[in-house]
């Protein structure tokens, strides 16, 4: 691939954006690739997800507006669905994926961040939807995400006066989970993403999709939803292993790995 990089350290896959050169924007190339790369990991091996970006001043500094400069109206439709189908990939994908904040998150950079389950940054992270200081509005689900995350109230903000904000904001306003010095942050999401992994993977797919589906809808169906997914873990190996672990009373044990099963 030309802009992706993929590797995979055991049960953790870390997926890299990797256009240096223009601040790692998507283009119609990335985003295609992006989408090829998810299809193909392994579910089976892998049980959680990082995304970054290369180098150390950008994550994703948006779309390509190089390469939008020119759509027609129909190619602009087009290059938007893209944007939005890989997103809603991401959002939904059945594994958690943490956004490791590398630098610049603006526009398409911190709407991807958002279809993230987790973020975490580096000091030098920027976070911005500057669409409306382009002549758009922001395309790939920034004006539903932010206002989930942070409030109605600080999305309409940050979208209608275009301002970028620097990772300290972003943490207060809860947009990030936490924030690291640069060298620190990769290590982090390792570390987060490890303890992730460790747990049993269908229970944890479960509680993403739970937590997703529940805030669609309102208490009395969320809570349906929850009740669904929490009978869903009965009878798997990795419930019985891990409620006959807790209930074995030899404390020399040691608890083994969950098989996904
Ligand atoms: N697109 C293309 N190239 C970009 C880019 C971008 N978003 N951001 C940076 N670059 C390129 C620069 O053009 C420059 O290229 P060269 O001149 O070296 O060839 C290189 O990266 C380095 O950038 P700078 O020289 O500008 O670096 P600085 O440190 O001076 O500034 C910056 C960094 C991040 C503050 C600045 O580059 C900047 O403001 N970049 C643009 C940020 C931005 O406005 N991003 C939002 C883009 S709009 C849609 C759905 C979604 C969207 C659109 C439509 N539909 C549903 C249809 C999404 C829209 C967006 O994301």
């Amino acid at each position: 691939m030309e802009f992706i990089q993929y590797e995979v350290n055991g049960a953790v896959g870390k997926i890299t954006i990797a256009r240096e050169k223009a601040l790692n924007a998507l283009n119609s190339t990335v985003l295609e690739e992006l989408d090829a790369t998810l299809d193909q990991v392994n579910l089976d091996e892998v049980r959680c997800l990082i995304l970054t970006g290369a180098g150390e001043k950008s994550f994703v500094a948006g779309a390509d507006i190089g390469e939008m400069s020119t759509l027609t109206k129909a190619e602009g439709e087009a290059f938007g669905k893209k944007g939005n189908d890989v997103f809603r990939k991401l959002e939904v994908f059945p594994i958690p994926v943490i956004a490791a904040i590398n630098g610049f998150a603006l526009g398409g950079g911190c709407e991807i961040a958002m279809s993230c389950d987790i973020r975490i940054c580096s000091e030098n992270a920027v976070f911005g939807q500057p669409e409306v200081g382009l002549g758009i509005t922001p395309g790939f689900g920034g004006t539903q995400r932010l206002a989930r995350l942070v409030g109605a109230g600080m999305a309409k903000q940050m979208i209608y006066t275009a301002r970028n904000i620097k990772a300290d904001e972003a943490f207060r306003i809860g947009l990030v989970n936490a924030v690291y010095p640069i060298e620190e942050l990769m290590p982090a999401a390792e570390k987060m993403a490890a303890s992730i992994a460790k747990n049993a993977p269908i229970a944890v797919r479960n509680c993403k999709k739970a937590i997703n589906d529940g805030l669609e809808v309102d208490m009395d169906q969320a809570i349906v939803i929850e009740e669904k997914l929490f009978g869903d873990c009965f009878e798997t190996e990795d419930q019985r292993y891990g409620m006959a672990f807790f209930l074995d009373k030899n404390k020399e044990k040691v608890k083994e790995p969950f098989k996904n099963k």
